[in-house]
């Protein structure tokens, strides 16, 4: 087993570093099954924090084959276990000296993931006062909102409205005094949604596209797919995605595409094919939401593996639904991408406690990418990854 996650290890320094590195130490081995020869393992591992030097990596190891050691068959007989049988995890320690480490070559698909970007959803649709008395709708309410998320670290503020009556709202004018009220506060990338609420038609849902002139947001959502909404449905046409893209592109702002289940990556390649949405690539997965595709890690890898060979050169962030926001942000960290946070999406701290805003959630979500070994993008750095000139 040691031997196998020695070549795990062995590939995982050099897709970080270029270089083969040095196993340091375990600091744990845990044998969950037996092993017999003839057994057909695989072993698996990934990179859980990143230090300056050292890599904390966890492995796992599964038997999929076993011989058939029965009267009556042929001694090379096998058989498949139906579900892999983890028989052996680890985790431990490799380093690869600062002198070690090179630069890719031309066209190498390695290197540590770079800063990362944190966003704040501070407002939602679905989000209410009763729920939550932390949740801001004025646009002062907004602005101090978004300042103390830039504090904790936020560079993107995801950003709805609500009316007088704290009911949610795409109307243009609204955007406006939000967004003025935010900038007028603190330096971050404002992008607005287009997803608004369940039941809005398109048209209403592009208000904030027609914000103008200094208070013009830089980003806007681009939902891709129809999908349960809880009990609702959030209704999003292929051809509707077509035009809202549209006019995200007429405006000059950059899209940022939410995906929400596996399949609107293929609905996301037609929308590339067809010149739709342009190169490179923001995805969020918005995961969690009741109907949709669950908040796992498997369900993440499986995004993040279709993404990069789909979309090659994509950014990506994760927002977990509910109690899944924090497990979700401490994944996508240690998997390389960026975060979510906020009362849009989870209005707890921990269970039971109610976040003071989503500024606490920042905080928490901030330590925990530190605690990974991964840094917050600055403002120039977000903005030099997000608003990067499309290429094709
Ligand atoms: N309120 C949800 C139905 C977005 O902002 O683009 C849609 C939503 C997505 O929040
Ligand atoms: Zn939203």
């Amino acid at each position: 087993m040691l031997s196998l996650f020695g070549d795990v290890a062995t590939e995982l320094c050099i897709r970080a570093d270029g270089d083969e590195g040095l196993f340091r130490a375990y600091d744990s081995v845990e044998f969950l099954a037996p092993v017999y020869s003839g057994d057909f393992i695989e072993a698996v591992g990934e990179i859980v924090a990143w230090g300056k030097t050292s890599l904390k990596m966890s492995f796992r190891a599964y038997k999929y084959i076993s011989p058939l050691v029965t009267p009556g068959h042929e001694p090379s007989a096998a058989q498949l276990h139906g579900e892999p049988i983890l028989v052996c995890k680890a985790s431990g320690t490799c380093v690869v000296p600062q002198s070690c480490r090179r630069p890719a070559l031309p066209g190498e698909p390695i290197g540590r993931p770079g800063p990362l970007i944190l966003t704040a959803a501070i407002v939602g649709a679905e989000t209410t006062r009763e729920q939550t008395p932390y949740l801001p709708i004025t646009p002062d309410e907004i602005g101090d909102e978004a300042a103390r998320c830039a504090k904790a670290g936020a560079t993107v503020i995801h950003l709805h409205v609500r009316d007088e009556a704290g009911r949610p709202s795409q109307d243009t004018e609204r955007f406006r005094s939000a967004i003025a009220a935010i900038r007028s506060r603190c330096d971050v990338i404002v992008q607005t949604s287009t997803g608004g609420a369940v039941g809005m038609s398109v048209d209403e849902r592009c208000g904030p596209l027609r914000v103008t002139g200094a208070e013009r947001p830089e980003m806007a959502t681009l939902n891709i797919g129809t999908i349960n909404f809880g009990d609702d449905i959030f209704v999003n046409r292929r051809l509707d995605t077509f035009g809202i893209a549209e006019r995200i592109s007429q405006a000059g702002i950059t899209a940022e595409i939410e995906i929400y289940d596996l399949g609107h990556l293929d609905i996301l390649r037609e929308l590339c094919d067809k010149g739709a949405v342009l190169r490179p690539l923001h995805v969020q997965f918005v995961l969690g939401v009741r109907g949709a595709l669950a908040a796992s890690e498997r369900n993440l890898e499986l995004l993040v593996s279709r993404l990069q060979s789909d979309f090659p050169g994509s950014s990506w962030g994760v927002a977990g639904i509910g109690r899944h926001e924090l497990p979700m942000a401490e994944l996508a960290a240690r998997l390389g991408g960026n975060v979510r946070v906020g009362l849009e999406d989870n209005i707890f701290l921990e269970k039971g406690v109610l976040a003071k805003g989503s500024s606490q959630l920042c905080e928490k979500a901030a330590a925990l990418c530190q605690s990974v070994g991964r840094r917050l993008a600055t403002i120039e750095e977000a903005r030099a990854i997000l608003l990067a000139k499309p290429s094709s």
